[in-house]
């Protein structure tokens, strides 16, 4: 067993200080598996660092198969349960003697199953009873990395990245401290993730070469993540026949090329055998794809699918393709169409091992958007949901902001729109689904910058096991499990997590129009910023209003919804407020139905609350800031700093800009500058 600490230095959720039953229990693994043994390892490693406690008993670490092994209390109690885990599950249960023992369906199970013992705890994890059983949702469960391999010029070594350079990568080669991969491995099972894809979705020319002459770095980096569970994913270049090949076409058709993509994938499998898969950025943004050579999005996937389909790989092709070279003067495109124009008709077109990767959203991580009309429409074709950890239109990681509230309410929506089942239920339901999102995890200290960040990256491991989780539970399960300290600060923790959502989208871009940012880094607020620009994300103000019309009478992206959601979003009475800019246009001097102010005294009124909101939180920090340890205390601080100051800017500048526009003055007689 390695005597290596676990190299964050405190406040996060595998933090050895808050749990002291680490040390109370010895763990045993049975059955001579290395998941089980691992499980065991990083149990007695963090135990190390963890408060002294006497002896309770043993942790018994094993699968259904040597389930028989265990004293006939534990045995019994294991398999008294009404249904058995399914693949990945657990059973966890306690003996009368004190002892406890994991029980996994399969080796992965029992890793996962110690693993949320030691974050919790066994009387969190099993209240009063005496067992808990736990499948995750999905089988799939994935984060995507944006990482690249040499630094871009533009996008620096993590595209979207507020946290520090890649865990994985430096200078085109591996990273010199590797011990770091190891703890993230830990990090990512000890919330169920099992797969992980190194590389940025842009992949550009030194990353292309992971499929080629700098597979070592693939390899080595599967073989740390593969002791955790954790299955290797790489990004590809779809023009990789040339561009690596020296093919003179990348057409999905044409029968060089598809030998090239065998013949390079049953290399790549020569040397990682259980590689998850590709992941495809195709047709977007400038990348190339089978658009190019007059094909459509089925041949390009179907190219790759059949590539990988003899080692069992999966296609992970992504679906956020849009025209961004559009005309900011043709009113008859809507980029929030794209998605659904491109691919619905494809739906039943795809191989087997292909799954559409689907933004939440129609548009682009906003922090308020529609649930993507394509995700409740494809029946024929297996889907990915996802997601952005890494907070690129939410505050990157100096405003704090709680994605999981946002994250609820997409895993909410009712698909038929007629109080039905929810999308969580629909993608358990649908064949092979999945979830994916994009990491935002750095070599920073604390691993995502902002240490309340992490809620994000636990809340999601938690989402994608339990589709069903309360974000409640989340927040809390996080500040108890990564600060020592009373009740009063988990508390605090807690209810600054739960409002941080709700202030951000108040002092940001009002009632879902979306953007309004400063282009490029996307931080701070820059209202006319994209209103001119080829991206296809504009409000629309004017003198008399603001607000996309895509209703009928607009672009009529409506229609791409069930007939029930369809109507809802249709109509000015019963859309959602906030989501009201996001489907109408709407004079300033129109009256909401939901909350009874006109559109401009709504938008006076969000924006100076948010920033009321900015303070309360700061005030609940500050009254439990001296129970964190020093070195997160003054971070935090930094970023309250940053927070309440973003806030204000965002707050004047809407507020300004909608009075000019509107010539219409604040009903409350705030501050508003002319
Ligand atoms: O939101 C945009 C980001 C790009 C990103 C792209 C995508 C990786 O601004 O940086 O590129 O989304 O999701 O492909």
């Amino acid at each position: 067993m390695p005597a290596r600490p676990f190299t964050t230095s405190s406040s996060m959720w595998l933090e050895p200080a808050t749990k002291p039953w680490l040390n109370a229990y010895t763990p045993r693994p049975i059955g001579g598996d290395e998941l089980i043994e691992r499980a065991a390892d990083d149990w007695r490693r963090l135990a190390a660092s963890a408060p002294p406690a006497r002896g309770i008993g043993e942790l018994l670490i094993t699968t259904l198969e040597y389930a028989s092994v265990l004293p006939p209390t534990l045995y019994g109690a294991a398999c008294a349960v009404a249904a058995p885990p399914a693949p990945e599950g657990y059973v966890v249960t306690r003996g009368n003697a004190g002892d406890l023992a994991v029980v996994g369906a399969d080796a992965a199970g029992a890793l996962y199953g110690t693993l949320r013992l030691l974050v919790l705890g066994p009387e969190a994890l099993l209240g009063g009873k005496k067992t808990v059983v736990s499948s995750p949702d999905l089988s799939l469960r994935m984060l995507d990395h944006w990482d690249n391999l040499v630094p871009h010029p533009v996008m620096g070594t993590i595209e979207r990245g507020y946290a520090g350079d890649s865990v994985f990568f430096e200078n085109g080669d591996l990273v010199p401290d590797t011990d770091r991969i190891d703890d993230y491995g830990l990090l990512l099972a000890s919330i169920g993730i099992n797969a992980v894809c190194l590389n940025n979705v842009n992949v550009h020319a030194t990353e292309a070469t992971l499929v080629g002459e700098r597979l070592d770095l693939v390899r080595a980096i599967a073989d740390i993540l593969r002791r955790h569970n954790i299955t290797t994913f790489v990004s590809v270049d779809f023009a990789a026949p040339m561009t690596l090949g020296g093919l003179a076409t990348c057409d999905p058709l044409d029968e060089s090329v598809e030998r090239w993509w065998r013949e390079t994938t049953d290399r790549v499998y020569s040397v990682v055998p259980d590689l998850g898969g590709y992941v495809v950025k195709a047709d977007s943004e400038g990348r190339p794809g089978p658009f190019d050579y007059g094909r459509d999005h089925a041949d390009g996937a179907n190219l790759l699918a059949a590539a990988l389909a003899p080692h069992g790989g999966l296609v992970m092709w992504r679906c956020f393709v849009y025209n961004h070279r559009q005309d900011w003067r043709d009113r008859t495109l809507d980029r929030a169409r794209a998605a659904y124009d491109h691919f619905m008709p494809l739906d039943g077109r795809f191989a087997d091992n292909v799954l559409l990767q689907i933004k939440h959203g129609p548009l682009d991580f906003q922090v308020r958007e529609p649930v993507s009309p394509l995700l409740l429409g494809l029946r024929e074709t297996r889907v990915a949901l996802e997601l952005q950890i890494a907070q690129e239109y939410t505050g990157h990681a100096w405003d704090t902001y709680f994605l999981p509230t946002a994250w609820r309410e997409v895993l909410e929506l009712d698909v038929a729109g007629d109080g039905g089942a929810d999308l969580g239920r629909d993608l358990v339901d649908r064949r092979g689904s999945a979830i994916v999102a994009v990491a935002g995890v750095g070599r920073d200290w604390n691993w995502t910058g902002n240490t309340f960040s992490q809620a994000n990256l636990y809340g999601y491991g938690r989402l994608a096991w339990d589709l069903h989780e309360g974000t409640q539970t989340i927040a809390q399960e996080w500040a108890i499990a990564s600060f020592t300290g009373d009740a009063d600060l988990h508390e605090a923790l807690t209810r600054i997590l739960l409002r941080s959502r709700e202030a951000y989208e108040n002092y940001t871009a009002p009632l879902g129009v979306g953007f309004m940012v400063t282009p490029g880094g996307h931080y701070g607020p820059n209202i006319d910023g994209y209103e001119y620009s080829p991206w296809g994300t504009y409000h629309f103000a004017d003198r008399d209003g603001v607000g996309v019309d895509r209703t009928p009478t607009g672009s009529g992206y409506t229609e791409q919804y069930p007939p029930a959601l369809a109507a809802r979003y249709r109509s000015l009475e019963d859309c959602p407020e906030r989501l009201l800019l996001f489907f109408h246009h709407l004079r300033y001097d129109q009256v909401l139905p939901q909350s009874g102010v006109t559109l401009i005294q709504r938008i006076y009124d969000t924006h100076f609350e948010g920033v009321e909101q900015v303070r309360a939180m700061r005030r609940d920090w500050e009254t439990v800031r001296e129970q964190v340890p020093e070195g997160t205390r003054t971070d935090v601080d930094r970023r309250w700093q940053a927070q309440e100051h973003n806030a204000i800017e965002w707050r004047d500048q809407v507020c300004t800009y909608f009075l000019r526009h509107s010539g219409i003055a604040d009903a409350a007689g705030r501050t508003v500058y002319p």
